[in-house]
């Protein structure tokens, strides 16, 4: 069989039934030699002039409160409101609108504004999972909310606006666009195979082992097959679990665990604090059991080659498909190659 490693092929995204170009006699040339490093510092711990900082006032006026750990709050500028009244209209499915009603959140994950997840303690990741967790929890009790997506932006590279580590949280009464993709591929594929896609996909991933990044007893991260992003990583229960709400504490210790992996050695890759978006993907909120529904995390970050060269969706990507050159495999293995001790941290005792 020809290597097709080392041809331009397509690969296919079973999770939206979407194609990637990928280009790999375009990376044949190897990394030239050490990326450039320009270490970049932690900042201050307190912000007197950030909106999430324990005890500072926010822009509408509220307070935050001293807060000794986790904090969260409806967010001032809510994209969607529960009490939006409902309407709709459509002028021959040409011009289609309807109303949508919301819950938005945002949730401080530390009082410390220079940490980071990948800096922040195992035991401080873990509140921070029992939150995600509880807020998952009581926003599926709310009937007329039907998914929850929680969320986090990080750096102003992706738009987010504060460092300070949080993160956001949005349910609403629609399956948003990606959810209605991987509801209705992993729902057929439940249905025709009696198994969860997921769950079969990351027994071949475990098995090759190429795009594994790391793992602990519950969860994995992987380069997935069919990666657009330079780096992204799909983070999974090996355990089937529908969503957070079924995590057992050892799993939600693993979560904290596999998230501080994840996250120091994409920091360490560049030595900055990288840039990304992620978030969870889990059953939607309906009252249905959804057995189909794998839980996972997708971390979408658009670093390249240094601190500052990112990778951008255009041309080719925005008109026709996306592409990439360096390989999933090429990406894993370099995600492998990084210390899991932070760059921030070298020599300090980590927890
Ligand atoms: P990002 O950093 O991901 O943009 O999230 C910050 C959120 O915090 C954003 O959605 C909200 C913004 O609306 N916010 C408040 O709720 N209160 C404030 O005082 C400022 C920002
Ligand atoms: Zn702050």
């Amino acid at each position: 069989m020809t290597d097709w490693r080392q041809h331009p092929h397509r690969r296919f995204n079973p999770l939206i039934r979407e194609w990637v170009l990928v280009s790999p006699h375009r990376t044949q040339r190897p990394w030239q030699g050490q990326v450039e490093r320009h270490p970049q510092p932690a900042g201050q711990i307190y912000d007197p002039n950030c909106y999430l900082c324990p005890g500072n006032e926010r822009a509408r006026g509220a307070r935050n409160p001293n807060y000794e750990h986790t904090f969260v709050f409806e967010n001032d500028f809510a994209a969607m409101r529960p009490e939006t009244p409902f309407f709709e209209s459509d002028q021959g499915g040409l011009m289609t609108v309807r109303s949508e009603r919301g819950v938005c959140r945002v949730v401080c994950f530390s009082p410390d504004h220079s940490l980071t997840l990948s800096r922040m303690t195992r035991p401080d990741i873990r509140r921070v999972v029992d939150v995600w967790a509880e807020q998952y929890f009581e926003l599926s009790g709310i009937d007329w909310l039907n998914y929850v997506q929680i969320f986090e932006n990080r750096g102003e590279m992706m738009g987010c606006s504060n460092p300070h580590p949080h993160c956001q949280i949005w349910a609403n009464e629609a399956l948003p666009n990606e959810i209605a993709k991987e509801q209705e591929v992993q729902a057929e594929y439940h249905a025709n195979h009696s198994s969860c896609l997921l769950c079969d996909y990351f027994a071949l991933e475990r098995k090759a082992g190429e795009r594994l990044v790391c793992e602990n007893d519950e969860f994995a991260a992987f380069v997935p097959f069919w990666a657009v992003w330079p780096f992204e990583t799909l983070v999974a229960s090996k355990a089937h679990a529908t969503g957070l709400d079924e995590l057992d504490p050892s799993q939600r210790d693993g979560l904290a665990d596999i998230l501080k992996r994840v996250t120091t050695r994409y920091d360490n890759l560049f030595e900055t604090s990288f840039p990304y978006t992620m978030g969870f993907h889990q059953r939607p909120t309906d009252g249905q059991a959804h057995q189909e529904w794998h839980l996972h995390i997708h971390f979408y970050p658009p670093l390249l080659r240094s601190a500052t060269v990112r990778k951008f969706m255009v041309g080719y990507e925005m008109l026709a498909s996306p592409q990439r050159d360096i390989t999933a495999e090429g990406a894993a293995e370099r995600l492998r190659g990084v210390s899991e001790r932070h760059y921030l941290n070298e020599g300090a005792h980590e927890t």
